[in-house]
């Protein structure tokens, strides 16, 4: 899991700093700068590390959208989609493999099952609007974890059922917002399922990135260690097709 390690490095990194910077001050000799290049070093990591993995911010049920409007797909234009809608998606199934110990094909059961989490947040679309919803479901780092993340994995890929203008829908996020706690995989909007215009029955939630991150009709997650082969190879289809950054931190 490359980010628990991370984090482990960056705690110790945190510590040295204080204890470099305790015997120093105890130091009457120092010149210049009481920080070694080192400690500067662990420093800027744990700052930008502590601030990706801030918090969006959350608001109160009065602040939430009087309805949270679909985009891009509002639906699965397939015989399949049809036939899972008419099923309530009884048997819908989230793949999850990739540079994995063990893949895993998670019902709906499994992912109401899982311990779950409720967050309202605003959704902002780069097309100009923006949204605020509750969604439920599980954190993404409780599957990648009952998964079990081999150490090559960097990416995290969201396969959907649909396909616009040709192409299917696609996303991938780092392994940081891949384990940022406001990542869930949401199945309800609003204390209802999640409605097929917002993606029924499963899309993502990843909070501090803009609109086209968050993956609607989730079929897959894969774990990989290079983009380079998947779709066009930008990380997205989005970011394939119109050059969106792939990056798109809020
Ligand atoms: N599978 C899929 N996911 C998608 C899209 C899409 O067309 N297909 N559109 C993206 C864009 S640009 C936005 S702004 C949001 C819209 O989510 P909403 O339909 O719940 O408003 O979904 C994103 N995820
Ligand atoms: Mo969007």
């Amino acid at each position: 899991m490359t980010y628990a390690i991370g984090r482990r490095g960056v705690l110790a990194g945190i510590g040295m700093l204080f204890l470099g910077a305790c015997s120093k001050v105890a130091d009457t000799k120092i010149g210049g700068s009481l920080l070694s290049a080192s400690e500067k070093w662990h420093m800027g990591i744990h700052r930008s590390l502590s601030d990706r993995m801030a918090l969006a911010r959350e608001y109160t049920r009065a602040e939430r959208s009087p309805t949270f409007r679909g985009n891009g797909s509002v639906t699965v234009d397939t015989p399949q989609y049809e036939a899972a809608v008419e099923a309530g998606f009884s048997d819908w199934k989230l793949e999850v493999g990739g540079l994995v110990e063990r893949p895993l094909s998670l019902s709906m059961d499994d992912i109401r099952a899982l311990p779950q989490r409720t967050q309202i947040t605003r959704h902002d679309c780069v097309e100009g609007w923006s949204a605020i919803g509750e969604w439920t479901g599980p954190q993404l780092s409780q599957i990648l974890d009952a998964a079990g993340v081999k150490d090559a994995a960097k990416f995290v890929v969201f396969r959907c059922a649909d396909t616009l203008a040709g192409r299917r829908y696609y996303e991938s996020v780092d392994m940081v917002d891949a384990y940022h706690p406001q990542t869930i995989i949401a199945h309800m909007l609003n204390e209802e399922p999640l409605p097929v215009k917002n993606g029924a029955p499963l899309r993502m939630r990843i909070e501090r990135q803009l609109g086209y991150k968050h993956a609607k009709y989730l079929t897959g997650i894969e774990l990989v260690d290079s983009l380079d082969d998947i779709g066009d190879g930008e990380g997205g289809y989005w970011e394939d097709r119109s050059g969106y950054q792939w990056y798109a931190g809020i």
